[in-house]
């Protein structure tokens, strides 16, 4: 029994948890597409996007759809979804590395869209196919017309799709290892995790004209957000990705920064797995369906090769120093996010979930998982990425436990995380011990998986 009373009886009260994070994306809502967070993230982010739209999926179909519309109308001819579709109407002082400081690689770049200037060259983790599936479900559930305007949502989002999966698997994979290259720690999400410390470690930053920091405004401590130093590297790679054109063969020969991240690796099964459910409705060839199923196949086939048995987690690997990037963090459960066949390494990484490195910390304000291990050298409580904890990578875990078949586990984590939200806001991330907000608030994710696990509570 929960102490306090349970959250998903609260929300349906005016001012209860549903309606409060129906508030923050309605307020972030700029018709269409949704600011990832008020002040701090001013434009539309990729993976942030998904998210968004499975919330919105509760409270209008449509306007889940249209979500990832506008997004996938940035494709670039590669079939990548851009990391960033900036928001023109955005102070350019609001964020950097905004829309002009990209604008001098894309509009070079053959492979860029025909609004070029408005997008960044890097992408994110591709959670859409998830996103789609979610709203099909839901849709389902309404029927009618949203069953209808979902279903010719799916069919012409499907060729989308394919070509965003098939771009991951082919260019980002040329080594076919089943794992995703990133060129950038911001590629991964994660970003400013100590999984990428071992490779920003070996670069060397060249000559940069002094770069602005708007994201130090936008939260309530500098010390919640990357230092200095990190961000030096993080410009540094950007021009190095502007000056190659975000030509992708020749950022492969040169470029420094190389890494297989193993979660952007397992989202990728997953999505590949709802992009087969999107493939039936959608009635692609069966060559095409083979196609997404080799790749899911070839992703869990690269992560178990990434196990580190020592630490009992998986590792990314860094391509340029050939060398695995050791760290505890969130990120090592890929294969259980993956949904990975192999029963002895679920089993280890069940365990090494409920040890003292994550759930089983006793000090923890709720049983969530740190993004990373507070027995890592490198946590931070308070520090974006190596410490606090994310209520999206909470969704991704929850909708994965499901699927390997731990309903019960699904379930407190969904309650842990309600309770969070109840208690503290829709922050972009929380401090593991005491549950302070940290990051921007009112942060649109946040509210968006919130309604989702409140609505998945409600039909259960
Ligand atoms: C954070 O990343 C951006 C750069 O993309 C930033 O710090 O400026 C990350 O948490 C990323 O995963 C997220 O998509 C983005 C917007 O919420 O913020």
């Amino acid at each position: 029994m929960i102490s306090m009373s349970d959250p998903k009886d609260v929300s349906r009260e005016p001012g209860g948890l549903a309606a409060r994070a129906e508030g923050v994306l309605r307020r972030n809502d700029e018709g269409g597409w949704t600011k990832a967070a008020p002040e701090l993230y001013p434009h539309q982010w990729s993976w942030d996007s998904a998210f968004i739209a499975v919330g919105w999926a509760h409270l209008d179909t449509r306007r889940a759809a249209r979500e990832l519309e506008t997004l996938f109308d940035h494709q670039w001819a590669t079939g990548k979804i851009p990391h960033i579709v900036f928001n023109m109407e955005a102070p350019p002082e609001s964020y950097f590395p905004g829309a002009e400081h990209w604008a001098a690689a894309a509009p070079d770049s053959p492979d860029a869209p025909p609004t070029p200037a408005r997008t960044s060259g890097l992408c994110q983790p591709p959670v859409h196919a998830m996103a789609v599936r979610r709203i099909w479900e839901v849709a389902g559930n309404r029927g009618g017309e949203a069953l209808a305007q979902a279903r010719g949502f799916l069919e012409e989002l499907y060729p989308k799709l394919f070509a965003w999966h098939r771009y991951l698997a082919t260019i980002r994979d040329p080594e076919e290892s089943g794992l995703v290259t990133i060129y950038h720690p911001w590629e991964s999400g994660t970003d400013n995790s100590p999984r990428w410390n071992g490779a920003l470690e070996r670069i060397t930053v060249g000559d940069l004209p002094p770069h602005p920091r708007p994201d130090l405004k936008g939260v309530a401590d500098p010390s919640q957000r990357p230092t200095e130093e990190k961000y030096d590297r993080y410009i540094w790679l950007v021009e190095l990705i502007k000056r190659a054109r975000c030509n992708e063969g020749a950022i492969y020969e040169s470029h420094p920064f190389l890494v297989k991240d193993v979660l952007f690796s397992a989202i990728l099964v997953r999505a590949n797995e709802a992009l087969l459910g999107i493939a039936e409705v959608a009635r692609a060839s069966d060559e095409e369906r083979s196609m997404i199923q080799g790749w899911a196949e070839r992703g869990l086939r690269g992560l178990e090769e990434r196990w580190d048995p020592e630490l009992r987690l998986c590792l990314d690997y860094d391509l340029r120093a050939a060398r695995p990037l050791p760290a505890r963090t969130v990120g090592g459960f890929a294969p259980l996010i993956a949904g990975v066949g192999n029963p002895d390494r679920l089993e280890a990484l069940l365990e090494v979930l409920d040890s003292t490195a994550f759930l089983g910390d006793p000090e923890l304000r709720w049983p969530l998982p740190p993004s990373t291990s507070p027995e890592d050298p490198d946590f931070d409580p308070r520090r974006y990425w190596r410490g606090p904890v994310w209520p999206v990578f909470n969704w991704l875990l929850w909708w994965s436990l499901i699927r390997i078949g731990e309903p019960e586990r699904a379930e407190r984590l969904l309650l842990a995380s309600l309770k969070q939200l109840e208690s503290g806001g829709f922050g972009e991330y929380f401090e593991p011990f005491t549950g302070e907000l940290l990051g921007s608030d009112d942060q649109s994710w946040t509210a968006a998986v919130a309604l989702d696990w409140l609505e998945s509570g409600t039909r259960r």
